[in-house]
């Protein structure tokens, strides 16, 4: 079928290098032109409905998008969420943040007393998750941070943002190598969010229908296997879809969230398989140029967990962003509106078909791009365990990989990491889809004072085979959404199964309080999901158990094992399954993992 054509990007705003030369000193990074939008004028048809609803179209999320997809925003059956935006677009907030913390610091208002939907929905544009059911009037700050990548200063400055607020005050490393802060006042948020901004970091564009972190190689540079650095195209990518971190109007109404990540190995750190869109680097066995195969569709939800399937494009580096912008684009003007269940990239591609779907992005870049490319191995990859000490491809250079217990940060050990991050490594820091950090360029002489430092006591290097393989969602301490507490539960159990049986192996055991998945337990050996369950005829904190998720190569989801298991008998349960199957308590992981 033939796609219709909504408004490409014309003109174009100055390049505002300042994002991502501040970023970086190691790898060189382009300054990134983000593309100038208009917004496509309004069909008769579209501005009769405009004015019915009542809608201000200058204030309205329809503004960038094609009159198709305006039509199917206005539709009566459209969700809550496109209501909202048709409202007022939450790339409002970029600016109305300072004057709403601005109103509160001079005492004319209070948050309990702004709009509803501006505090609990539209902030969410700014990476303002207000924590009303569990902190009120404290919100979760989320940000973005391109290829998990952060240097010292920045993680000071993390340190500092959380300072002030005490005990309500920490941090986690997230499932996409990003980072969020905690019991953020809204009085603050302006300030924070400019601090970020002058040290190349945003909050923007990191919450509800944006793209997410764009993920990529945790070792990227450094890593002696991989086909190419990762990181320019992360922080190229992130700057053209945030405007340099200052928001981007036209790309900040998709149908829902979508996530890309990439990857430069086998090992596939970036778990293409589970990204809307994933780009796996491949070198062209015909011409020997190293590329990106593309996948489409993977994405976990309540109703509907899938794998990515073939998107039959080989992509040079060169095109990887025009890709991109391309095809948030064909998402935006054509993705589904009227059921967030069914919004996912997925569900496009599928109504569309594979070969469609690269159509409607070639259309738009205005060039025929290449097939998948085939390369076959002789050989089997086995994923790589980053934590630990490693050898880099420059000589007589180290990484670190040091265990964050659940990926949970607190003030001290903002200033600490960076400490160590100066002290042993150059002064950067890598953030792990497994919630975890690596100190890479530490060079040989300096490795022995780095694992004997009493800071990688508390952030492991050789942590024990559980907790380096946990990951864990943030759970119901601080997200409406969690049927169970998630992380401080699942660091007690891994003290106490590190502490009965003898683990010989990694276990890559993934928590996550509810069936969003937040926390991957489809990725995981052991998947544990917050779900209902009864014990003694009441209803008890439960889990649904997943077993045998594959990551790397040939990736497979965890199946369902169990259902309804109270979380009191959790402890016997992992015992039973980390035990072999002729196994006394020293024999290790097993049974049900082989
Ligand atoms: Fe998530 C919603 C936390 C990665 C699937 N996720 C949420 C919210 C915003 C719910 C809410 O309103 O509070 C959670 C915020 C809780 C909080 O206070 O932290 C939340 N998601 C997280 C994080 C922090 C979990 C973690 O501990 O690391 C991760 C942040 C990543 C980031 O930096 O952007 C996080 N979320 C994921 C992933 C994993 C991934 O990306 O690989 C998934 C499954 C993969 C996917 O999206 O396909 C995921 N989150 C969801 C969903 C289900 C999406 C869907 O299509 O139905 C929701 C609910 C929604 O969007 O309606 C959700
Ligand atoms: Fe919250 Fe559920 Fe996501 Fe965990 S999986 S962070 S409980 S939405």
């Amino acid at each position: 079928a033939a796609i219709p054509q909504a408004a490409a990007h014309t003109g174009r705003v100055p390049a505002r290098s300042t994002t991502v030369s501040h970023q970086r000193r190691l790898v060189t990074v382009r300054a990134v032109e983000a593309p100038g939008y208009e917004s496509p004028p309004l069909s008769e048809e579209v501005a009769a409905k405009i004015e019915e609803l009542g809608l201000d179209f200058e204030r309205s999320g329809l503004k960038y998008l094609s009159n198709d997809a305006r039509m199917r925003a206005m539709d009566r059956k459209s969700v809550k969420f496109e209501k909202t935006k048709n409202e007022k677009c939450g790339s409002h907030m970029w600016s109305d943040v300072a004057e709403l913390a601005q109103l509160i610091r001079d005492g004319k208002t209070k948050w309990e007393d702004l709009d509803l939907d501006d505090v609990d929905v539209r902030l969410k544009w700014s990476g303002l998750f207000h924590r009303r059911k569990r902190t009120p009037g404290r919100f979760m700050m989320r940000l973005k941070v391109p290829n998990g990548e952060l240097t010292a200063a920045q993680l000071r400055y993390l340190g500092d943002c959380i300072a002030p607020y005490g005990a309500d005050g920490c941090a986690d490393i997230t499932t996409r190598a990003n980072m969020q802060i905690r019991g953020v006042q809204l009085e603050d948020a302006d300030r924070i969010i400019a601090g970020l901004q002058e040290r190349g970091l945003t909050s923007f564009m990191s919450g509800m229908d944006n793209v997410r972190n764009i993920t990529g190689s945790p070792i990227a540079g450094i890593d002696p296997h991989e086909l190419l650095d990762t990181r320019p195209l992360c922080h190229e990518l992130n700057a053209a879809i945030t405007a340099n971190g200052a928001g981007n109007a036209a790309l900040t109404n998709l149908p829902r969230k979508i996530n890309i990540g990439l990857s430069s190995t086998r090992d596939d750190f970036a778990h293409c398989h589970i990204n809307d869109v994933g780009l796996k680097a491949v070198r062209d066995p015909a011409s020997g140029e190293v590329g990106f195969n593309v996948e489409l569709g993977g994405y976990f939800s309540i109703k509907r967990n899938v794998v990515s399937i073939s998107g039959d494009t080989f992509l040079t580096q060169e095109q990887v962003v025009p890709y991109c912008m391309a095809l948030l684009e064909v998402f935006r003007d054509h993705g589904a509106r009227n059921d967030r269940q069914k919004a996912r990239l997925m569900w496009l591609v599928e109504a569309m078909g594979v070969d469609a779907f690269r159509e409607a992005i070639e259309q738009r870049m205005g060039q025929t791009l290449r097939r998948e490319v085939h390369v076959a191995y002789d050989d089997v990859w086995a994923r790589r365990d980053v934590m630990g000490v490693h050898p880099q491809k420059q000589q007589g250079m180290f990484w670190a990989g040091a265990c964050v217990p659940a990926g949970r940060m607190h003030t001290a050990d903002f200033y600490a990491l960076a400490d160590a991050a100066e002290k042993y490594g150059d002064g950067t820091v890598r953030l792990t889809v497994e919630e975890n950090v690596i100190v890479p360029n530490v060079p040989e002489a300096k490795v022995e004072a780095l694992l004997a430092d009493p800071f990688f006591q508390h952030f492991p290097v050789n942590g024990g085979n559980l907790l380096r393989g946990l990951v864990s969602c943030t759970g119901a301490q601080f997200c409406p959404l969690a049927l169970i507490e998630t992380k401080n539960r699942a660091l007690e159990l891994v003290r106490q199964l590190e502490e009965q049986l003898d683990i010989p192996s990694l276990v890559r055991m993934h928590w996550t309080g509810c069936p969003n998945s937040c926390g991957q337990a489809q990725v995981g050996d052991i998947g544990l999901m917050g779900a209902p369950a009864k014990l003694d005829g009441k209803a008890v904190e439960g889990v649904k158990v997943f077993l045998g998720g594959k990551i790397g190569e040939n990736p497979e989801l965890a199946k369902q094992f169990e259902a309804g298991l109270p979380v009191e008998h959790l402890l016997p349960r992992l015992k039973e399954l980390l035990i072999s199957d002729g196994g006394d308590e020293s024999s290790g992981a097993g049974k049900a993992l082989s």
